[in-house]
């Protein structure tokens, strides 16, 4: 290594031109500050909505911790890091499904509901992986059986078990179910969107190639704080009533 090189991989030197590492950097602060929102929010709940809002901290916080090495990784090589990328998601999505089933237990969700949720998202993420670290000549392939698991889950929120105990729930957690469906349905449909920017498939003469770090990371900033404060403010609006 020579003097510089250890000299940028110390500090993560930035430059000006680089609107990726731009966009890692704000992740970093983005989502520090949005843990950091909702920890110390926590006291103002009652043990019923604390778990909820503490997840959404949690989430946040684990993808803080990411972006971090994600930030220094892409300064060092400017090269996705793929590998620190999906294990966040692998850590994170699972804890979104956990909030789908801490909203619903109201209504009496069941916990194969969270193991069935869980199990689709980790098909999904692995999946993806393969196709994008493993085995890239075949990532149209590995990209379309992580997009069914991705529609097996939009479909159970939307349509299956879920949904019917959302709308037994009704109110203030019925209104939060229909945004967090959104949010899976529209900002999560971002990543295959990436995904398909950054691999090489017959969509590649369609969309062609573009960054897939700065769709991952737009992303992660909606989904992970956007989702955080839907949660937030249904733990507000039903402790008031
Ligand atoms: C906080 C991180 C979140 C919410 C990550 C979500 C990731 C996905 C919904 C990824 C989906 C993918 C497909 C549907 C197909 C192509 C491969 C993936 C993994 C990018």
């Amino acid at each position: 290594m020579t003097n510089l090189s250890l000299f940028t991989s110390l500090t993560s030197k930035l430059l000006p031109t680089d609107y990726i590492g731009f966009t890692f950097f704000v992740g970093c602060m983005a989502m520090m500050a949005a843990s950091a929102f909702f920890f110390l929010s926590l006291n103002q709940f009652d043990k019923k909505w604390r778990t909820s809002v503490l997840v959404s901290g949690l989430i946040t916080f684990i993808a803080a911790v990411h972006y971090f090495y994600m930030r220094d990784y892409w300064a060092a090589f400017q090269e996705s890091p793929t590998f620190f990328r999906y294990v966040d998601w692998i850590l994170t999505v699972p804890l979104m499904c956990l909030e789908f089933y801490l909203i619903l237990k109201v209504a009496g969700a069941k916990q194969n509901l969270l193991w069935k949720m869980i199990f689709y998202s980790v098909i999904m993420l692995v999946t993806g992986y393969w196709g994008e670290a493993v085995d890239q000549a075949n990532a149209w392939l590995w990209g379309l059986i992580s997009g069914v698991a991705y529609f097996a889950i939009v479909y159970e929120i939307w349509l299956g078990e879920a949904s019917k105990l959302a709308a037994a729930a009704g109110g203030n957690v019925l209104s939060a179910h229909k945004i967090l469906c959104w949010f899976v349905l529209v900002g999560w449909a971002i990543y295959p969107l990436g995904y398909m920017l950054g691999t090489d498939g017959w969509y590649t003469g369609i969309l062609g190639k573009g960054n897939v770090d700065v769709a991952y990371n737009i992303a992660d900033a909606i989904n992970k704080i956007g989702f955080g404060l839907v949660i937030y403010s249904l733990a507000v609006k039903s402790q008031k009533d």
